[in-house]
């Protein structure tokens, strides 16, 4: 049980959390020297990632799913890939459901530019940004030079479930975006955190069992929503770039600027435990955010991410940071792996 707001008491049912149990089916990629299934594009209307952190404005609300004339300047048209010609949000690495409205579907070539007061418009968000995840870590050499990372078909789901609820049930490879508060899949940083459960089950089936490894999972999704987000819509300018679901989290937080959970926050090991893991995570997170800052985000994002390969399942802290120090040392050599082992020292990890 956890609130989303770290700073309320419990109030809401668990937020963005996990739960982990069996592996998760792969989608066959096409076969090598095969034209792809997947290579259609078509433009679609998204938020880059979310408005308050585009517009910098921290007295955005909700107002029931409203479309209104301060959001204007953050839709922007965007290239939607790796779709299959089908005509809906069907691609290589997501296929999108909704159990709230119609379908998404190509009108003239291209999907309509829906707003965020239709349903149409979250599917398109959900895709769009899982997308651009798994192309993340394809630009670090994942599926290339690295070994392929969660390289398959997940299903998203847009649902009423749970109120203001996303979560991730490794059991189908489903991510579920809820519309509590801000539709969840409204903030890129919210769909990319759930894609960061899916990607360590998709290295380290049924990763998450235990309080330390859950946080770890949670740290992840946090820091993997900041960096995919600032690779594809530029580093945030305007809000801080340490802060996750700028948009979202308008609903549950009354502190300005509006953050779900940050990457930055001073927590550390074992003082601030707490036995929850979203806030537990943000001890892990700072250490991944110090390694990013000291290694910077291709090299950073690469070592954290290959190490995640070498995890168990109910990994704690400390042998998860021996994994992380291992990889930096394999892959960039001793001064890196200094660098790693410094983030996780300044946390009492190491
Ligand atoms: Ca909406
Ligand atoms: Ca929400
Ligand atoms: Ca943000
Ligand atoms: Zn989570």
């Amino acid at each position: 049980m956890s609130s989303r707001n770290l700073a309320a008491t419990v109030a809401v049912a668990a937020t963005l959390t996990i739960a982990a149990t069996a592996t998760a089916t792969a989608t066959a990629a096409p076969a090598a020297g095969s034209s792809s299934p997947w290579d259609h594009t078509a433009a679609g209307t998204v938020f880059l990632p979310n408005p308050v952190q585009e517009l910098g404005n921290e007295s955005l609300t909700d107002a029931k799913d409203a479309d209104y004339a301060a959001l204007a300047p953050a839709y922007h048209r965007f290239t939607l890939d790796h779709l299959d010609g089908s005509g809906t949000l069907t691609g290589q690495y997501v296929r999108v459901k909704s159990s709230t409205g119609a379908a998404a579907q190509l009108v003239g070539g291209a999907f309509p530019a829906w707003h965020r007061d239709v349903d149409q418009f979250e599917q398109v968000m959900g895709y769009f940004w899982v997308t651009t995840a798994q192309e993340y870590l394809q630009h670090l050499g994942f599926g290339g030079a690295l070994r392929p990372v969660n390289q398959r078909q997940i299903e998203l789901r847009v649902d009423q479930y749970g109120g203001d609820n996303s979560f991730f049930r490794d059991d189908k490879a489903n991510i579920t975006v809820g519309k509590g508060g801000v539709d969840d899949a409204e903030d890129a940083e919210v769909v990319v955190h759930e894609y960061g459960h899916s990607v360590q089950d998709g290295q380290v089936p049924g990763f998450g069992t235990t309080l330390e490894s859950g946080a770890i999972g949670e740290a992840f999704g946090d820091y993997l929503a900041v960096v995919v987000t600032s690779w594809r819509a530029g580093t945030p300018t305007r809000t801080p770039e340490a802060c996750v679901a700028d948009w979202d989290s308008t609903s549950y937080t009354t502190d300005v600027p509006h953050c779900l959970r940050r990457l930055d926050r001073t927590k550390t090991y074992p003082a601030d435990v707490v036995g929850e893991v979203h806030a537990d995570g943000e001890i892990w997170s700072r250490a991944l955010w110090d390694i990013r800052g000291a290694l910077g985000d291709t090299k950073a994002s690469t070592l954290i991410v290959e190490a995640q390969f070498d995890f168990a399942p109910d990994t704690t802290f400390r042998a998860a940071a021996l994994d992380t120090v291992a990889a930096a040392q394999r892959l960039y050599g001793s001064s890196a792996a200094k660098a790693v082992t410094a983030a996780f020292h300044a946390r009492g990890i190491l």
